[in-house]
């Protein structure tokens, strides 16, 4: 394979150090687990101890300083896996992956399965050395292993997942991924246990959507770098938009289900509008109303001279809208049924949907602009999600807004120009070169993931906690995956999956918010936060979110 070409900051990037906590700085045979007590899931309980009668209700463990000297006597082989969208800095979860195991016993090995969970249905895999892996340290994108969407889930795939990782003799296997990813770990790791094979499911949290968190998972990897990334693009806009004093402009924001992003963003930016999705859904808004509360403030704006503002909107907005929530949970159930030919246009699967459809929604359908109802349509992922990042929800409320201030101007409430322009800023920010946190916090992960395989644990995801005061200081450990599921519809089925955590409307994060979010509607009051500092003072450089900030404040 060739080598990657290197930009003068990508060389002088992997110089950098990341830094572990004080746990893990200890020799891998000074470092023993430490036990809690028994978990239980957060909701169907019964339910799903009948599912993983081997792995559910484990205990929440941490690492401790120990004599821990068996990890020296044992010759382990473990494989990686990166699963789901790109989210920076999984290459340092290699990287600790690989030089944890290495302290612990210089025979070792690690592989890593190529191109996401196919890669091991297929048994395709590099043989990861210090020497493949180096140009890679430190640096965003996954395309040293590539990543993935497939979800092993039929029996015939678990059976040649089995088959494969004892064909490769390994001990573990160690899975980088979201919800939906860890999900299909916690389903791997109680399968090895049921079959007494003897190799171990870790997962890794990542996801730059910030929608995988907890008590024990403050902050999925990603998250950090992706939103710096936005934040300088959005940041740039404000000041454009407050330069030129003549547009309108409405940016979407990648997140999936969750607006995360998006508050993130808007606390580095304090641009005009920042729709939360959680809470249009809270207070059951239809889209007409989030439209008129789009329309109140740009009407208000221009009775001040300002013709201009900016408005940021999760990627998931659509799906939060109750009455567009009842249609998608429809369609959902109604395409998971149909067997449309290959042939059949999208046309013909809207005029199927309008009869199948009870009659409410099929007229709700038909009212949404075409475009848009035909992004509806699209094929739902491997896991069951509906493609937010391909519905162009900021096109819809334009559309709309104009339509309502055309409807204003007419009553005499309204008398500007209204002159719109469109962002989507998504894939910019997955692959970046992680940030300081994110390059410490990747690297810890998988260093800790090493070591929760290495003592025989199974079905954890790695957790790494106080993420708010310098690395050294954080506490690291393993929380049993069966502890964050529940039992949620997907593709037409109740299913078990690890729930994700959407932003709290009663959490520090929103209510900081609520306080500033008139202010920033009509006043100016935006931030330009530039772009990401690797080098130089550590006030800078090793800032973490605005989120996590509140938080744990
Ligand atoms: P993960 O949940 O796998 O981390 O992916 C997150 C995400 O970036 C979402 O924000 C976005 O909606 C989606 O991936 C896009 O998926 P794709 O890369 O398949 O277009």
């Amino acid at each position: 394979m060739s080598r990657i070409q290197c930009s003068e900051i990508q060389i002088e990037r992997r110089k950098f150090k990341p830094q572990l906590p004080d746990t893990l700085k200890s020799d891998p045979a000074n470092i023993k687990i430490k036990r809690g007590s028994a978990t239980n899931s957060i909701s169907n309980q019964e339910e799903l101890k009948a599912i993983f009668p081997n792995t559910y209700g484990l205990p929440l463990v941490e690492l401790v300083k120990g004599k821990n000297l068996e990890i020296k006597k044992k010759q382990l082989k473990v494989g990686v896996v990166l699963s789901g969208g790109q989210a920076p800095g999984g290459h340092n979860v290699i990287a600790g992956i690989f030089d944890c195991l290495k302290k612990a016993n210089a025979k070792n090995s690690l592989i890593g399965f190529s191109g996401g969970p196919s890669g091991i249905l297929e048994n395709k895999y590099k043989v990861i050395t210090e020497k493949t892996l180096h140009d890679y340290r430190n640096t965003g994108g996954f395309d040293f292993i590539q990543s993935g969407r497939t979800k092993i889930e039929t029996p015939e795939q678990f059976e040649k997942v089995k088959n494969n990782l004892i064909e490769n003799k390994l001990n573990a296997l160690v899975i980088i991924g979201g919800d939906d990813s860890n999900t299909n770990a916690a389903f791997l790791a109680e399968f090895m246990r049921a079959n007494n094979i003897d190799c171990n499911v870790i997962g890794v949290p990542k996801t730059i959507d910030g929608d995988l968190k907890n008590k024990y998972i403050e902050t999925s990897f990603g998250f950090d770098t992706a939103t710096k990334i936005y934040a300088e693009l959005a940041g740039n806009i404000c000041r454009d938009a407050y330069s030129s004093r003549k547009y309108w402009h409405f940016i979407r924001l990648m997140g999936r289900s969750a607006s995360h992003i998006t508050l993130e963003v808007g606390f580095k930016t304090q641009p005009n509008i920042v729709l939360i999705g959680e809470e249009i859904s809270a207070k059951k808004m239809t889209l007409a109303q989030v439209v008129d509360s789009i329309a109140d403030i740009i009407v208000r704006r221009s009775k001040e001279g300002k013709k201009y503002g900016i408005v940021l909107v999760p990627e998931g907005l659509i799906e939060f809208i109750p009455e567009i929530k009842e249609l998608i949970s429809a369609l959902n159930d109604a395409l998971a049924s149909a067997n449309f030919p290959n042939d059949f246009s999208i046309e013909q699967k809207k005029n199927f949907l309008y009869e199948k459809l009870p009659s409410n929604l099929s007229n709700l359908l038909k009212s949404i602009p075409s475009q848009i109802a035909s992004q509806l349509l699209l094929d739902r992922d491997p896991h069951g999600n509906v493609l937010v990042s391909q519905i162009e929800t900021e096109k819809l409320l334009i559309e709309m807004t104009h339509k309502k201030l055309a409807q204003l101007k007419k009553e005499n409430l309204y008398d500007d120009k209204f002159a719109a322009i469109t962002h989507f800023f998504g894939y910019e920010g997955r692959c970046g070169i992680p940030t300081n946190f994110d390059a410490n916090y990747t690297y810890t992960l998988g260093y800790n993931a090493a070591i929760l395989a290495l003592n025989g644990l199974t079905s954890y995801i790695s957790s790494i906690r106080n993420l708010v005061k310098p690395p050294k200081q954080w506490i690291c450990g393993g929380v049993p995956i069966t502890m964050m599921m529940n039992i949620e519809r997907r593709k037409g089925h109740n299913r078990p999956v690890i729930q994700k955590t959407l932003v709290d409307l009663n959490g520090k994060p929103f209510k900081q918010f609520q306080k500033v979010k008139d202010k920033w509607a009509i006043e100016e009051c935006y931030l330009f936060p530039g772009p990401i500092q690797y080098f130089g003072d550590s006030f800078i450089t090793d800032m973490t979110t605005k989120t996590l900030k509140y938080e744990q404040k």
